[in-house]
């Protein structure tokens, strides 16, 4: 970390920005070029600042989705930290909606595996296991990811403030449940207009999703000084694919073996 650590102000004016880029669909220069020291702390303190705002405006929190939990996401962005950011109600895209190129900025997508939980769960030491038998079922989901960053660029602590990117999601009505077959082996297909961009399976994901759900509860323990998730809640597991950018007129498709298929047209 270089310099003097972030005052509340500070803090606060980072959360504004990123919130305000993301209502505008506008791009903004990063944070750390204003305060190189936004380390991934400063940048959880600055996503927790940001979700109170978003609360204030009337929307819910109704889950969270997990970031760089994929290896071919890994490569894609050159990290290998994990991060989590908050899914709202807002971000849920029903079924035939069609995502809104305006209402975008430099709009990726990319095939996800969700969670939710019929029980609560909370660290600091929740196992895969456990995971599993809190489950009540998994779907399959894309999220679209808009960065906020000019040319989709950033810091691990920029990520962080940015709420991870999250933007928009679309999760399948199709109910699965975790315990039928062995979930890291459900092979995928993803499309974009017709062209294969992805071909993978669930295990590029830690070796399997709820390993990623179990680092996530744990790991949003530490970060929120003891807090848990709740049962209803969805968590997104990650990228199993590197995700792919779309324009006007793009049409995405996952095809997730037994999980059946989820896809989504751009206008
Ligand atoms: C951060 C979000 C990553 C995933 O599934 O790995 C993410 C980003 O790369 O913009 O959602
Ligand atoms: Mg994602």
């Amino acid at each position: 970390m270089s310099g003097p650590q972030l005052t509340q102000e500070e803090l606060l004016w980072c959360a504004r920005t990123t919130w305000e880029a993301e209502k505008a669909h506008r791009e903004i220069d990063m944070l750390t070029m204003t305060y190189p020291q936004l380390d991934r702390p400063a940048g959880y303190q600055v996503q927790e600042l940001r979700v109170r705002l978003v609360q204030e405006e009337g929307h819910r929190v109704v889950g969270y989705k997990l970031g760089s939990t994929g290896l071919r996401k890994r490569m894609q962005m050159g990290t290998t930290a994990c991060s989590y950011g908050r899914l709202f109600d807002y971000m849920r895209m029903e079924p035939g909606q069609p995502l809104r190129m305006d209402e975008s900025i430099h709009p990726k997508a990319e095939p996800e595996i969700t969670f939710v939980l019929a029980r609560d769960l909370s660290g600091p030491c929740v196992t895969a296991a456990q995971v599993m038998a809190a489950t009540d079922y998994v779907a399959a989901s894309l999220e679209i990811i808009d960065s906020r960053y000019r040319d989709f660029r950033f810091t691990g602590g920029d990520v962080t403030a940015d709420n991870a990117s999250a933007h928009r999601f679309l999760i399948s009505a199709r109910k699965y449940s975790p315990l039928a077959s062995d979930l890291s082996l459900i092979g995928l297909k993803f499309t974009r207009s017709g062209q294969i961009c992805g071909l993978a399976a669930a295990c590029e994901i830690m070796g399997h999703p709820a390993r990623a759900v179990a680092g996530f509860v744990n790991q949003f323990w530490r970060e929120t000084g003891g807090l848990g998730v709740k049962a209803g809640q969805l968590i997104m597991t990650g990228g199993i694919t590197q995700a792919v950018a779309l324009a006007r007129g793009s049409r995405v498709e996952a095809r997730f073996g037994r999980l059946g298929p989820v896809g989504l047209q751009a206008v």
